[in-house]
């Protein structure tokens, strides 16, 4: 009997995450961004912006198996990895901590007491003789490992230490005997974030006879623990617990399948609310940067018009702060001076009131404010920006420059997400072809 846990969660196995298809959505922008040749300092505040972002959201999760002496944290850890792949016996008296990541091709490290990683399992070495090591490190080309990584700790009293920046802490515990008064008090002491998203893995689950035994066992886990943990799960987590023990080395294939089910649960709430974060920071970073580009490309002889468009709806906004504009009026005053502006920088671009064209002031003004947007500053922001730009449709800039910009702006308008006025104003820009306006760019693409 074979069995391979750690591949049965591979992502390769499992539809592409919505954090994976966002990361991959942000860095197309990001080098789209890079690409061009927009000489604009918004464009590469925005780009390491989105690189921050997109490590955020591809760190590996972090897993810290924790819990007192002999509770079975390296079995589990072994169990988690599959196949026999973690030398169990090797690791069990070091009595340091072990860290288990992703690497091409395995791979063995020493960690020594200034933090230096020295490879271990060369052909000369004698590894984990050597007790000067404060860590270490294993590398092994798991898919699984892309996306998590495994600290297996030594028994401590202090165990909050190392759960400090873990994602995931998985407490084990020896099921005949589980959550004693000592483990308690150890857990009391761990932060709520760490409780919220920990797995309590009791071990030892051959000591039981019965499926009915191990039943209640659970049901016992559950009512002690309750509030304490995502998940409790009993599992037989070493080789000692197999009746074969050279066909499975790291417990049985259904406990391994149900520590990853457990796993992933709590890996998917994380992942969840990590990508609704990296949404709102990357809806913002980009709407700053659209608001900030091309603020130094404004036509000169535009500064005037600007200056008016500036004193307008500052007036506007006072007026809206000070009570004396409801937002509705706000905003409709808004879009009527971004009209007014707006003809005035690009003749024809919004028609007069009564002619045939898609756009003229007066449905700009009457137009149905989007109810998402609320806020009379962030409207002024965005129009701003569309003013922008009108007025860096110079004569003087070349066809290439110009198609530069409306690229930089299309992925920055993409990434924004403006389902918003901006976009509306967009459309119905480039719904007027005879004007010559400048293409706005099409948001969908
Ligand atoms: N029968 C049985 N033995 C286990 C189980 N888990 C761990 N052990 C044994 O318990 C001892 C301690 O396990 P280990 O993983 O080294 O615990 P640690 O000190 O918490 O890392 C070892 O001899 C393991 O083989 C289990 O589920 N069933
Ligand atoms: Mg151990």
């Amino acid at each position: 009997m074979t069995h391979d846990p750690a591949e049965k969660y591979t992502p390769a196995r499992h539809p592409t995450a919505d954090w994976q298809r966002y990361a991959g959505q942000l860095r197309a922008a990001r080098e789209r961004l890079q690409n061009l040749t927009v000489d604009d300092p918004a464009i590469p505040a925005c780009i390491s912006g989105l690189n921050r972002i997109e490590d955020m959201l591809r760190r590996p999760l972090r897993l810290v198996v924790l819990g007192e002496y002999n509770s079975g944290k390296t079995s589990v850890t072994g169990l988690i990895l599959g196949k026999g792949l973690l030398p169990v016996h090797v690791l069990s008296n070091t009595g340091i901590p072990v860290h288990i990541g992703h690497g091409a091709e395995p791979a063995l490290y020493g960690i020594d007491q200034n933090g230096i990683s020295i490879r271990i399992d060369g052909a000369d070495d004698d590894p984990l003789t050597d007790l000067a090591y404060q860590a270490i490190d294993i590398r092994l080309p798991l898919p699984w490992l892309q996306t998590h990584q495994i600290l297996d700790t030594p028994a401590t009293m202090t165990p909050a230490l190392y759960a400090a920046d873990a994602d995931i802490v998985l407490w084990c515990t020896v099921a005949t005997r589980a959550w004693t008064e000592s483990e308690r008090n150890l857990w009391r002491a761990m932060p709520p974030r760490v409780q919220k998203h920990a797995i309590l893995i009791a071990t030892h689950k051959d000591s039981f006879y019965s499926d009915e035994d191990c039943d209640q066992v659970l049901r016992r886990l559950h009512d002690m623990t309750s509030g304490l943990f995502h998940r409790v799960v009993l599992v037989s987590a070493s080789a000692s617990a197999s009746p074969n023990t050279e066909d499975a080395p790291d417990g049985t294939p259904d406990d391994a399948q149900a520590l990853h089910a457990a796993i992933e649960a709590a890996a998917g709430s994380i992942r969840a609310r990590r990508l609704v974060k990296a949404q709102r920071i990357v809806q913002r970073l980009s709407r700053l940067a659209l608001h900030e580009f091309g603020r130094n490309a404004v036509r000169p002889d535009s500064a005037r018009l600007f200056t008016h468009w500036y004193a307008l709806s500052d007036r506007i906004l006072d007026g809206h702060r000070a009570g004396h504009l409801t937002i509705d009026q706000a905003l409709r005053a808004l879009l009527g001076a971004f009209a007014q502006i707006a003809e005035s920088l690009q003749p024809g671009v919004i028609a007069p009131a009564g002619s045939s064209s898609h756009v003229n002031g007066q449905t700009l003004a009457a137009s149905r404010v989007d109810s998402a947007f609320t806020n009379p500053a962030a409207l002024r922001a965005d129009l701003t920006a569309v003013l922008r730009m009108l007025a860096t449709a110079s004569r003087y800039e070349s066809p290439q420059t110009r198609e530069q910009r409306e690229a930089a702006r299309a992925t920055l308008i993409a990434l924004a997400d403006l389902d918003t006025i901006l976009k509306h104003i967009g459309d119905w820009l480039t719904a007027q072809p005879a004007t010559g306006a400048p293409r706005t760019p099409n948001v969908s693409a």
